[in-house]
């Protein structure tokens, strides 16, 4: 991989570091293709629980790689393995935990809204400043900000441009938490290892289950999440069992 490092820091959690530094980590689509490639990869190993996004102090990332705009013959924005790869980023099925510093910006703030869990360092800054070059963020952007901040602070930003910083990102529930610049990657890193102590399958059903949240209206996903009573699985078991017992479960993701 030429634009991204992929480390297991833990056996149960893939880190994928964003790694175009001089390009502030701006998403060509081959940084694109390598970041689902490696998803892939954690989707199929049964190991690997939890996966951390981080990027560089200066930037998580730019946005789109607005260079590579004018080299393509057709928008950008329509090849087949860009799209591809934001398709397997947003159905991937195990928790991700964003690690933010510096600029989230356009696709950069979109990776991080496709995310699960955004860890802010002190110096993060999100923003959808695609207005400046008379686009948008046609990314999931347009949908998914204002699902998270509501439509006025989504106005302000998308039309504005203007870039908030990690506390507002926190306030208005883009970020979860914010941590010290120089240890947001470890706190991310931390929450990632929690989860992955977790039954997989719960993990994994919790995640399909808020994202259905967003996706369906609430008498539909309501009857979905009934259909769960039916839930029984040898982790479940497991959980149950360890709590009589005063021990720490160990789930096996069966
Ligand atoms: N793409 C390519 N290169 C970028 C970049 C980007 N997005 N952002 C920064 N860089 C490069 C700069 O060109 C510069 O490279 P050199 O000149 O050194 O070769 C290097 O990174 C450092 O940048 P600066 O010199 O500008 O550094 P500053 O500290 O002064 O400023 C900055 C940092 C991040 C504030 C600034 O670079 C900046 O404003 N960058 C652009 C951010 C941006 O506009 N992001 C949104 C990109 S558009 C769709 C429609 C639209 C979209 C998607 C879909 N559909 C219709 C489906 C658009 C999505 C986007 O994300």
């Amino acid at each position: 991989m030429k634009n991204i490092i992929v480390s297991r820091p833990q056996p149960a959690v893939m880190l994928i570091t964003l790694n175009r530094p001089k390009a502030f980590n701006a998403l060509s689509k081959a940084l694109l293709v390598e970041v689902a490639t490696a998803l892939k990869d954690a989707e199929g190993e049964d190991e690997v629980r939890a996966v951390v996004i981080a990027g560089n102090e200066r930037a998580f990332s730019a946005g789109a790689d607005i260079k590579e705009m004018p080299e393509s013959d057709m928008p950008m924005w329509a090849e087949a393995d860009r799209l591809k790869s934001w398709k397997t980023i947003e159905g991937f099925p195990k928790p991700v935990v964003a690690a933010v510093t510096g600029w989230a910006l356009g696709g950069g703030c979109e990776l991080t809204m496709l995310s699960d869990i955004v860890i802010a360092g002190e110096n993060a800054r999100f923003g959808t400043p695609e207005v400046n070059i008379a686009a948008f963020s046609g990314d999931g952007g347009t949908q998914r900000l204002p699902r998270a901040i509501g439509k006025t602070r989504a106005m302000l930003m998308a039309l504005t441009g203007e870039p908030i910083d990690a506390r507002t990102a926190c306030d208005w529930g883009l970020a979860a938490e914010v941590a010290p610049t120089d240890r947001t990657v470890e706190r991310a890193l931390e929450i990632a290892a929690k989860i992955a102590e977790m039954s997989p399958l719960a993990a994994q059903m919790i995640k399909a289950e808020i994202l259905m949240s967003y996706e369906k209206p609430l008498d539909e996903s309501l009857s979905l999440e009934r259909k769960l009573l039916l839930w029984q699985t040898e982790d479940h078991d497991e959980g149950i069992a360890a709590f009589v017992e005063k021990r720490k479960p160990e789930f096996k993701g069966r």
